[in-house]
């Protein structure tokens, strides 16, 4: 019998959420996975997610639970029965919290599957159980902070409405690697019309490579960018004063701060020429109908909250979101409005319960005092649904950390990570295709919902079952964990005012779309008064910044390159991986080769380095080794790397956060991944 075409949805970490048509066989094993009729997937899909096959039925699946039988880290488990797992798992956590209280438990999760059930269960388990709470730093922190500063609310533009711009400017996003979909609308809305594309990052990304106007601006130096284009703006009568008037707090201070903003300022501070920042301004003030799509690039600075402000000015000034296809889009996650009070057992939070911040893991381990408050150290590290020994930021001190002989850590995964092989315990996960849940995308406005097409392999038990499991051993009880996970979609559905399960699930899918006027803040920005915001009350959210747009030339924020340190570090993602996810997949791995650094010719040639040599990146905290790669259109003192290879791919075992520093950001921490500067070496003889 040929296989059977079932409908599915992509669970991974990225805005476009596809809809997928997911070819099972009566073998029980999966074939092709295609793009969906799904009006925004368009029937396009990645190419790692066409070949999920490999993954779903790679050998190295796990299948069943492991306890670690040889030293910490020494990689030597042996297998055990679920039911022995959950009763050492569960006399661990009830003997920690009686030596050193709930607090010392920390449920530590992310966002390996973005199903909205599967990913609820361990942080309603922790609410009803007084563990520390998490605070979720690694994406989206400083580029919320930034965007709500201005706009006030988390949606924008429906991404299919660039069929209609004239102009269309990817700004600190390469789309290309991240988030297919949208170029694939990019080419669709350009196909036949002249409608050009900018791009601004600091190398010549896939995306870039297809733009009329690449700015390859210095990491970290947006907010000069956007504040000079502003200033030429208003300068040259290309901003629109009545939109200004009406519908933001645009004021002669604002207007007074941006007039010495000029391009010859910005050209110093961003490495772009004048004629080059005037251009773009005059390109972006002549189009009425200019798409902005914002990505989360250029926020992984230190600086990035400010910079994503002063970037969210632009389409204010111009006054582009009166006309279709006019504005801008950075995420569409706040238009779903799920109820989340069931999902998250929000009801049993307790308020000062301590929020330990996920970016500086190796820190809580090392048991710093900033980061545990006056409470206890952690004893328990529950992981799910991430892998932060290769993600999270200075992973060396989270490897001292995860291999502290009283720590005891549990992974719940479908591969082994290198998270994995330093637990004590290591649980079989499911993938989306052996279970069900909801989904949401903040790429685009559907919401989606998928059931299981088949059996979960070996003993392989998803999220939701695993931690119901766990709760019921430590006599934790819920309503959410007496039901089995499609009827938590269907009460999430119902509290929400959505479709309920069964309806979604044989639509296909439900278009959240709020409509033209409300998707252009025509009937007013998310703040009580309806403006946009130039001037945002930062102060409500964190001390002593200035009200302003702006490039924040008044603070050492920015990871600066220095004499013993001179280039700055972009550790972008790669295209065939998502995260450290399709690491273990053989195609993606031969796809993307091996870990390399991208460096200009010249700064390659000055300090002797050959195309494809040995070469050493390291700043204060680690060194790492790698091959060099010289390539144009990227600033002389910028090198780039696309991550997120496995620790064990480098040469030294020692993959690139390393280098990351896991100081946060302002002002709502936020993990900097692309603000580090780092020295370069050319490695003789090796
Ligand atoms: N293939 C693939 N797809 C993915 C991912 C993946 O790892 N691989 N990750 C997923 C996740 S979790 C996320 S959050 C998204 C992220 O996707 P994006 O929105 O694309 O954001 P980033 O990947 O952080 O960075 C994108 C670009 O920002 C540039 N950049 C870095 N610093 C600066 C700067 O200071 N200014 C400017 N203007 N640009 C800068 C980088 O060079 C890079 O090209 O992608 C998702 N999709
Ligand atoms: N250098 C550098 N580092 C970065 C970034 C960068 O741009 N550069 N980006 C950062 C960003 S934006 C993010 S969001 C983080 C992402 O970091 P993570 O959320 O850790 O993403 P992944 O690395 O894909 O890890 C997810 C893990 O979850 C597992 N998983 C998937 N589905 C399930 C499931 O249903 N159940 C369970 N139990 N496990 C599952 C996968 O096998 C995988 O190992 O990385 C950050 N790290
Ligand atoms: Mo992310």
């Amino acid at each position: 019998m040929p296989p059977i075409q079932r409908p599915s949805v992509c669970p991974h970490d990225c805005p476009s959420v596809c809809a997928l048509s997911v070819e099972v066989g009566d073998d029980g094993r999966i074939g092709r996975v295609r793009g969906a009729a799904q009006p925004y997937t368009d029937g396009v899909i990645c190419a790692k997610v066409a070949r999920y096959a490999e993954r779903v039925h790679h050998p190295e699946r796990l299948t069943q639970p492991l306890l670690r039988v040889g030293n910490k880290g020494s990689d030597q488990f042996t297998p055990i029965s679920w039911d022995a797992a959950l009763d050492l798992l569960a006399e661990r956590i009830v003997s920690a919290t009686a030596r050193h209280g709930a607090q010392s438990i920390w449920p530590y999760h992310y966002a390996g599957t973005m199903g909205v059930v599967q990913r609820a269960a361990i942080r309603r388990l922790g609410h009803l159980a007084g563990w520390s709470r998490q605070r979720e730093t690694f994406c989206v922190a400083l580029s919320d902070a930034g965007w709500l500063a201005g706009v006030g609310a988390k949606r924008g533009l429906d991404p299919r409405e660039v069929m209609e711009s004239e102009l269309i400017v990817v700004w600190g996003g390469n789309p290309v690697h991240t988030q297919v979909n949208f170029m694939h609308w990019l080419q669709k809305a350009r196909r036949g019309r002249d409608v050009p594309l900018v791009v601004v990052d600091p190398y010549r990304t896939a995306t870039a490579a297809k733009a009329d106007l690449h700015l390859a601006l210095r990491p970290g130096t947006d907010g000069a960018l956007a504040c000079a284009v502003m200033h030429v703006l208003l300068a040259e009568g290309l901003a629109d004063r009545d939109y200004l008037a009406k519908h933001t707090d645009f004021s002669p201070e604002v207007e007074a701060h941006l007039a010495r903003r000029t391009p010859a300022w910005a050209a110093e501070i961003t490495g772009l020429s004048v004629e080059q920042i005037v251009q773009f301004a005059r390109l972006y003030g002549g189009a009425r109908r200019s798409f902005l799509r914002v990505g989360y690039g250029f926020s992984r600075q230190r600086n990035g909250a400010a910079a994503m402000h002063a970037v969210s000015c632009l389409p204010a000034v111009t006054g582009a979101w009166q006309w279709p296809g006019g504005g801008a889009l950075y995420s569409n996650s706040g238009l779903y409005g799920l109820n989340t009070r069931t999902l998250y057992g929000l009801d049993a939070v307790t308020p000062d319960t301590r929020v330990l911040d996920m970016g500086r893991l190796g820190a809580v381990l090392a048991g710093e005092r900033r980061d545990l408050g006056d409470g206890p150290p952690v004893s328990v590290l529950l992981v799910q649904n991430t892998n932060p020994a290769v993600v999270a930021p200075d992973s060396l001190a989270v490897r001292r950390g995860l291999l502290r002989d009283d720590l005891f850590v549990c992974v719940h995964e479908q591969f082994m990570t290198d998270t994995a092989r330093l637990a004590d315990l290591v649980l079989p996960a499911t993938t989306f295709l052996e279970h069900d849940d909801l989904y949401q995308a903040s790429g685009h406005t559907f919401l989606q919902a998928a059931r299981a097409l088949i059996a979960p392999l070996g003993e392989c038990r998803a999220n939701h079952d695993f931690i119901s499991q766990l709760a019921a051993r430590l006599g934790v009880s819920h309503p959410a964990f007496q039901q089995d996970a499609w009827a938590l979609v269907d009460q999430v559905l119902r509290e929400s005012g959505q479709p309920d399960a069964d309806s979604l699930y044989a639509a296909g899918w439900h278009d959240c779309t709020p409509g033209f006027a409300r998707a252009h803040f025509l009937e007013g920005f998310g703040h009580a008064d309806g403006r946009f915001r130039f001037a945002p009350d930062w102060a409500a959210r964190g001390e002593g910044h200035a009200s302003m747009p702006r490039y924040p030339d008044h603070q050492a924020v920015i990871d600066a390159a220095s004499a013993e340190r001179p280039f700055r570090l972009v550790a972008a993602p790669a295209r065939h991986f998502l995260n450290s996810s399709f690491t273990e997949t053989p195609s993606s791995r031969q796809l993307e080769g091996r870990p390399t650094a991208q460096l200009h010719p010249d700064a390659a040639a000055r300090l002797g380095i050959a195309d494809g040599e040995l070469i050493r990146l390291g700043n204060a905290q680690a060194s790492v080794l790698l091959y060099a790669r010289t390539v144009a259109g990227v600033q002389p003192d910028t090198v780039v790397v696309e991550s997120q290879w496995p620790n064990d791919a480098f040469i030294e075992g020692v993959g690139i956060n390393a280098l990351v520093s896991a100081e946060p950001g302002f002002p709502a921490a936020g993990v900097a991944y692309h603000d580090t500067a780092v020295w370069v070496q050319r490695v003789a003889g090796e």
